[in-house]
This record gives C-alpha cells, structure tokens and sequence, in this order.
C-alpha cells in the first residue's frame, strides 16, 4: 500500500514516514503541494495522503479540494493531519473531501487505527461502486434483450416487415389517437395478383424472393415516419396511414402498384407478364364508437373490388 505524505515539516514527515514504513507501507514524503502534485502526475499508485492543513503556498484544504476535483484521485482517501490551533478548519476540509483528520502530535497507534480504517473503508467502497457497475451493466444488457425480443416479436421474418400483431397494436393504439386528435386513419390493403400460379411456375423459394422483393420496394413509396408496412397475411400487405386523408391514402396506393408494376418482376403466367398488385383503400374519421375491424373490412372490400374488375389497380 502506497501513503504519500504533505507536510512542510521535515520532523513531522520523518516521524509519520518511520511509523509508516515500520509498518509495511510504502511511503512518500513531499513538502509542499506542488511536490505533492507533482509525484501525483508520476506515480499514480498511491493508496491515501496524509495531508497537513497549514503549509506555505497552497495550503492542505486547497490542495484537498484539487486533488477532490481530479478524476484521476478523486477517490484516493485524504486524511487531513492538523494542529490543535487549527481544530476549526476541519469543517472546511470535510467539505473540501477529506475523509478523516487526525491531530498534532501524531499518535502512533491512532495514525494507524485511522489509516487502517481509511483503506477498509476505501475498499468498501469500491466494492460497492463495482456492483453498481456491474448492476447498470447487466440492467443495459436486460433492456437491449428486451428490445431485440419485442424486434423479433414484432416483425414479419420473412420480409422484415411489421407483423400481424404489430399491425393489430399500432392500428388500436392509432385509432385512439385519432379519436382523441379528431383526425383521419387510412388503411391500404393489397394482394399479389395470380400468386398462386407464380409459385406453381417459378417455385416457393422464388416466390418467398418476390415478397421480400417486393417489402422492400416499399420505404420508397411510404414515406411518412408514422406510416406502418406490414404483412398482414401470405402475399396479402397493409399499410396503416395516421392522420391521411382518403385522396392521400389513395395517392400513396397508386404510387405502390405502380412502383410494383414498374419493378417488372417476370410472371409468365400473369396476363401483363409482370407481378402486380391489386390494391384497396379505406379512410375512417374514428369515434369512440366505432372498432378499427370495420375499417379493415371496408378495405378488403375495396380489395376484392379490385381483382375483380381485373386486378392491377386500386379501388377505395
Ligand atoms: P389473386 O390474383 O386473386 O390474388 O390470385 P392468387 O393466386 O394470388 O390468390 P390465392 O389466394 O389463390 O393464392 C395466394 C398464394 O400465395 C397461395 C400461397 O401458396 C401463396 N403464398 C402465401 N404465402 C406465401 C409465402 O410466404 N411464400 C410463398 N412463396 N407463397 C405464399
Ligand atoms: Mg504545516
Ligand atoms: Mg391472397
Ligand atoms: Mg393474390
């Protein structure tokens, strides 16, 4: 264990620098602050200081409080070494960050019992600082699983898409908000036409390629932070829109099946040669008697409109 010792008295530092050394400690023995520092900046394996109050220059509570303010030796434990004259500058330097003072003459077995104290103290809590790390570590490593968890529960693995039952939590708590903000919700449902057959000619594997192909077509065409893409079922998507009126909803379904059509993903068996989409629009102005189930049956209707008079087009 390393003490350095401040005193402006040569016989004080040679008598605590023998009690000291007698005793197994590692001791070094400065005059003034500046030496103090000074053998601070170099050898930076000091365990406490020993520190007079009354010294020319900086005294030991100015000192304390630099020593206080340092990262560095902030928590290297100060015990403050003073005569009795000086008895009421103790206050001034518990506040300066001392942790224990002990009068002149200096007591041989008190100077230990209290540097004794000191360290254990020191120990103690610096033990107790590193289960608090550990604690604030394993709490962010808790919350970042969390957060991944709620990711994964929440998103469509396939495409990367929200999943149905992010679908199902951002359209209720939406519809609330807009009950509460009296502003329109829109919902965007659309279907791959003739998916069936474009499994049956180009496979599964490909057929899983177009889904994805195709979610990611989308952060072009919905924009808005608020807008919600999801798989909401096989090769069927929605796309819930806060706050959109039907003419916005409808221009951003248009520039969906366009997009699509204009991606010209090959279908042989589709009659335009190219994967499109049919697509339905719905816009409700929600009240706090309305459900949003009826809003996504006004846009299935929509939808089964669409492929019906053809496919390849929106229907609201
Ligand atoms: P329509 O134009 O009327 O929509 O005809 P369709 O053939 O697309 O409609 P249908 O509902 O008959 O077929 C949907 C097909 O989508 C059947 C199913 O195999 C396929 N499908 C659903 N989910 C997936 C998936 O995750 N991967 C692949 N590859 N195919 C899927
Ligand atoms: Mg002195
Ligand atoms: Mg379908
Ligand atoms: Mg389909």
């Amino acid at each position: 264990m390393g003490i350095l010792i401040i005193d402006d008295a040569e016989d004080t530092r040679l008598y605590l620098q023998a009690v000291l050394a007698s005793d197994g400690f590692e001791v070094y023995a400065t005059a003034s602050a500046q030496e103090a520092l000074a053998h601070l900046q170099d050898r930076p394996s000091i365990d406490l200081i020993l520190l007079d109050v009354i010294m020319p220059g900086i005294d030991g509570i100015e000192l304390c409080q630099q020593i206080k303010s340092d990262a560095a030796w902030r928590d290297v434990p100060v015990i403050m070494v003073t005569a009795l004259t000086n008895i009421e500058d103790l206050d001034r330097a518990f506040a300066a960050g001392a942790m224990d003072y002990i009068m002149k003459p200096v007591k041989k077995r008190e100077l230990l019992a209290r540097i004794r104290s000191a360290l254990a103290l020191k120990t103690e809590m610096d033990r107790r600082k590193e289960r608090e790390e550990e604690l604030l570590r394993v709490t962010a490593e808790l919350e970042e699983a969390v957060r991944k968890l709620q990711n994964l529960s929440s998103l469509d693995g396939l495409t990367g898409l929200a999943n149905r039952r992010r679908f199902d939590e951002y359209l209720a708590s939406e519809w609330k908000r807009a009950i509460r903000n009296g502003t329109p919700i829109s919902l965007i449902l659309f279907d791959i036409d003739w998916f069936k057959p474009y499994n049956d000619t180009y496979g599964h594997i490909q057929g899983d390629d177009c889904l994805k192909a195709i979610a990611s077509l989308m952060p072009k065409v919905v924009r808005r932070s608020s807008d919600l893409v999801c798989r909401y079922g096989g090769e069927e998507f929605a796309v819930i829109l806060p706050d959109t009126s039907q003419e916005g909803a409808l221009a951003v379904a248009e520039s969906i099946r366009e997009a699509l059509s204009e991606a010209g993903i090959e279908h042989r068996q589709s009659p335009l040669d190219r994967v499109t989409v049919s697509v339905g629009v719905a816009t409700a102005y929600p009240s706090p008697s309305s459900e949003p189930v009826t809003l996504i049956g006004y846009a299935d209707e929509a939808l089964y409109e669409a492929k019906r008079q053809g496919r390849n087009r929106t229907v609201e």
